[in-house]
């Protein structure tokens, strides 16, 4: 939190450079989010489990991360991949158990690294204990724990409101004689945040979790949370922030943690209501502007839009405005519900290491906490199925039986999952190009991308010039260079179509990152205060000592510049 001046995610203290001020650890940190079910299969199975994480954290310590983001492993029937838990303090017997969770915490403790756990209390999963109570009338001792209204005059659900994953959001439940809200499937019933008691048990179960030695949480849709189901507001209700600044009060006050929260509708207007420093609710937030301007305005993301970089560069750099001195960016391009992002917003095909390196940079060069997805520091890409049953998520699924109803085409749909849906990132990591691509010695729950033949960690770390090198590298300058970390950016050339280009600034220290976002050579003239000689900290093509007045970019050509402030040259870099 804020207020914590600690610099260590695995809990001993590592001091800041003399003189320095002391920031928190996850301002200098990088996050990597594993999504457990598509990590590691330690037990051929065919799906991932705790101890294959636990195997692999070498390689995350390798790579410089400082935590871990956890999809959800608590236990689960899975409807949504653990996106609907029904005990919040017990993990899903496929992923392993309690015991398997604190040798995790232990080892990656060891490494430096934490534990942020996936806190989903949005809702629950249909088969919570609480949610089998509630439904047994509505003076079952749970029943107020979720959402419950009376049918419409015609029997019918209360309102027109839509679930997420397709059909209402309301659901019927006979022996109470009403209708109870799931914003995502009927197998998420939303929580009555409305009841203190329910409040208790969600800091309770969260400070249970902190006592395991955790490093923090991600909140899932938390600003769905402070909702007026009766006003028909979902997002960023009324009672968002009074229940997030209780929360700050109950549990997270006073602890060395990074907290996290997803929002699919916070604003550049709202941001700081969240992780403004003297809000006391959260650290930062996950927002996704930058997502949506690829989705078609009408028909949502099964019809993408192609990548406008004037636009996204807008978004962006929007974002670093609002929190130049107050609040704190997340930075990331993908994760499990989103494409991958070399695939997106890069080139999967000729140009795919070069492009995933200059994405990395253009992200990991802003201010801001970014986040790696599994593959992404390999630069895996997205899968290409062909048949509807190839597809595991249930917001394909239901989104595909509407759709084709709507009069969409079967081919057209596909498509559309191909480029936007969230089983992109969720086939398994791919570790070798053995037959399982090292992921798993059994049946994989969701085809592997037989890409892996190529695209392997082994392969790719073998390569001094490989993707993962670069990350690495990115990672360990936001771990060294304060500029990077924590210095001033500003945008430059915003309204030229190929080229992204921002610097930063810090105690007469300038970074300048230059990036070609095409696949074509382009000549470009920087604007003359960008003139500089200095030291190349990261490329992807070639080093280069100077920002000259013309410059000709290689496709996919990105770098940093060093410089003192004047534009000569640090004497070291
Ligand atoms: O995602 C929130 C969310 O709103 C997404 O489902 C989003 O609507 C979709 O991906 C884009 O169309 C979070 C989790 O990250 C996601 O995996 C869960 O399915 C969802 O919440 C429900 O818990």
């Amino acid at each position: 939190m804020h207020d914590d001046l600690s610099s260590d995610p695995a809990g001993d203290a590592v001091g800041d450079a003399p003189g320095a001020r002391a920031v928190p650890w996850w301002q200098t940190a990088t996050g990597y989010q594993v999504y457990p079910r598509s990590f590691c299969d330690s037990d051929g199975d065919g799906i991932g489990d705790i101890p294959g994480i636990t195997s692999k954290l070498d390689h995350l310590a390798d790579l410089g991360i400082g935590f871990i983001w956890l999809s959800p492993v608590y236990a689960s029937p899975m409807a949504d991949n653990g996106y609907d838990i029904a005990d919040y303090r017990a993990i899903a017997p496929e992923f392993g158990t309690l015991d398997d969770f604190d040798r995790l915490v232990a080892e990656a403790k060891a490494r430096g690294i934490g534990i942020v756990m996936d806190l989903v209390v949005n809702h629950s999963s249909s088969e919570h204990a609480w949610f089998r109570s509630a439904c047994q009338g509505r003076d079952a001792p749970f029943h107020d724990y979720y959402i419950w209204r009376d049918p419409a005059p015609d029997g019918g659900p209360p309102d027109g409101r839509r679930a997420a994953f397709g059909g209402s959001a309301w659901s019927f439940v006979a022996e109470v004689g009403q209708y109870y809200l799931h914003l995502f499937s009927p197998a998420q019933p939303d929580l009555n945040w409305q009841n203190p008691g329910l409040r208790a048990e969600i800091w309770d179960m969260m400070r249970w979790w902190l006592a395991r030695g955790i490093a923090g949480f991600r909140m899932d849709v938390i600003s769905l949370i402070g909702k007026d189901v009766d006003g028909g507001i979902d997002e960023e209700g009324p009672y968002l922030h009074g229940f997030l600044q209780e929360m700050h009060r109950e549990v997270l006050a006073g602890r060395d943690l990074v907290s996290i929260g997803e929002s699919w509708s916070v604003s550049p207007e709202t941001a700081l209501m969240y992780c403004g420093r003297d809000r006391h609710e959260l650290d930062m937030v996950f927002q996704f502007a930058h997502v949506k301007e690829g989705w078609d305005p009408v028909h949502g993301k099964f019809r993408p839009k192609p990548f406008d970089l004037v636009a996204f560069k807008r978004v962006m750099f929007d974002w670093q405005a609002v929190m130049t001195n107050d609040g704190w960016n997340s930075l990331f391009l993908t994760n499990h519900d989103l494409p991958r992002q070399v695939s997106k917003y890069g080139d999967d095909g000729e140009y795919r290491v070069r492009s995933a390196k200059a994405l990395a940079t253009l992200l990991h060069l802003m201010k801001g906490t970014p986040f790696v997805y599994q593959g992404e520091e390999i630069g895996m890409t997205n899968a290409t199925f062909t048949a509807i049953s190839q597809f595991r998520d249930l917001e394909i699924l239901g989104h595909h039986a509407e759709s084709v109803a709507a009069g969409m085409s079967e081919a057209e749909f596909i498509a559309g999952a191909n480029v936007n849906g969230r089983d992109n990132t969720r086939t398994p990591m791919q570790w070798t190009d053995a037959p399982g691509a090292g992921f798993t010695a059994g049946t994989p729950w969701i085809d592997i991308n037989d890409n892996h033949v190529r695209i392997n960690v082994a392969a790719d770390r073998a390569d001094p010039d490989g993707v993962f090198a670069h990350y690495r590298r990115l990672i360990a300058l936001r771990r060294e260079k304060r500029v990077i970390s924590h210095g001033a950016l500003t945008p430059w050339h915003e309204p030229h179509p190929q080229v992204m280009v921002y610097t930063r600034d810090l105690d007469g220290e300038r970074v300048t990152m230059i990036a070609n976002v095409s696949g074509e050579e382009v000549r470009f003239a920087p604007d003359p205060a960008l003139v500089a000689q200095g030291v190349c900290l990261v490329h992807n093509v070639a080093p280069r000592d100077a920002v000259t007045s013309d410059l000709a970019l290689a496709p996919w050509e990105a770098f940093a510049l060093l410089s003192r402030a004047d534009g000569t040259t640090p004497l070291a870099a």
